[in-house]
C-alpha cells in the first residue's frame, strides 16, 4: 500500500508542476489599442446596456501582473440597462488574438483587478467551433455559443478587493460550472466539441450595484488537467 501511495503522490506532483500555456499576457500589444477583446459596447447583443461615451477596451501600462501591459475595460451602464444586465465583451474578429482557441478539457485562468465599481458575476461565453487548434489559434466563428458560469459566482467589488485576483474556469471539473444555451445551432446547455477545441467567445459580466465599472485583465493561460482528474490514474498503480 505504501508503494501505491508513493506512486500517486509522484503523479500528482508531476501534474502540478506542468507549465501552463499562455494565451496572452498583452505585453507585446500596442498601448492604447484593443487586443483579444472588442470594446464592451461592440456587440449588438448587449450594446444597449453600455454608454457609448464610456466604452473602452485598451492595452494599458497603468496596471499589470506580467509587465508592462494589461488590458483595461471601462464602461457605464445606460439608464435603460436592467439590474441584471450583462455585457458581451466579445473576441469576435478582435485585433491581435481574434476568436482564440481554448481546450475545453483544461482549466482556463486569468487575472483580474477591479479598480472601480461592482459586478455581481463574471461568466464567459464559449463557442463550440470544434476547430483544429492549437490553443490560441484563430478558431473562427462556426457553431453555437454556451454561457459558462461558475457555481460560485465571480463577484468583483473594488470596495472590498481591488487587488489582482485569479479567476479559473476549470473545464476538467464540470461540477464547478453550469452551462446555459446562449445562441446558435449547437447551443443546448451542454458544452461539447468533437476536437476538444472551442473558442473563448466573450467575457460576460453581470451588473452589480455600481454604475461605472473599471477593471484590468492579464495573463490568460490554460493549465493541465486538474489533480482530481489525474487521481483516476491511481488505478494503474494498484
Ligand atoms: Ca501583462
Ligand atoms: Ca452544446
Amino acid at each position: 500500500m505504501k508503494n501505491v501511495l508513493f506512486a500517486g503522490a509522484l503523479l500528482l506532483a508531476g501534474v502540478s508542476l506542468a507549465p501552463a500555456q499562455t494565451l496572452t499576457n498583452f505585453d507585446t500589444a500596442t498601448e492604447g489599442a484593443e487586443f483579444m477583446f472588442r470594446a464592451p459596447g461592440f456587440s449588438g447583443s448587449t450594446s444597449a446596456n453600455v454608454e457609448a461615451a464610456t466604452d473602452v477596451a485598451a492595452v494599458s501600462t497603468a496596471q499589470s501582473v506580467s509587465a508592462p501591459n494589461s488590458l483595461r475595460m471601462f464602461w457605464d451602464w445606460t439608464a435603460a440597462a436592467p439590474a441584471d444586465a450583462r455585457v458581451r465583451i466579445t473576441t469576435n474578429g478582435a485585433a491581435g488574438l481574434p476568436n482564440p482557441t481554448i481546450d475545453i478539457t483544461k482549466p482556463l485562468t486569468f487575472k483580474v483587478k477591479m479598480t472601480q465599481g461592482h459586478l455581481s458575476d463574471l461568466a464567459i461565453l464559449v463557442r463550440e467551433t470544434a476547430s483544429a487548434g492549437p490553443i490560441g489559434a484563430n478558431g473562427g466563428t462556426a457553431n453555437g455559443i454556451e454561457i459558462i458560469s461558475k457555481v460560485t459566482p465571480v463577484v468583483l467589488d473594488a470596495a472590498t478587493n481591488s487587488d489582482w485576483q485569479t479567476v479559473t474556469f476549470d473545464f476538467s471539473n464540470p461540477s464547478s460550472y453550469t452551462v446555459t444555451a446562449f445562441a446558435g445551432s449547437t447551443a443546448d446547455g451542454v458544452l461539447s466539441s468533437a476536437t476538444n477545441f472551442a473558442v473563448l467567445e466573450a467575457l460576460y459580466p453581470r451588473r452589480g450595484t455600481s454604475n461605472a465599472v473599471e477593471f484590468f485583465l492579464d495573463d490568460f493561460e490554460q493549465g493541465t488537467a486538474s489533480p482530481q482528474t489525474a487521481a483516476s490514474a491511481w488505478e494503474f498503480y494498484e
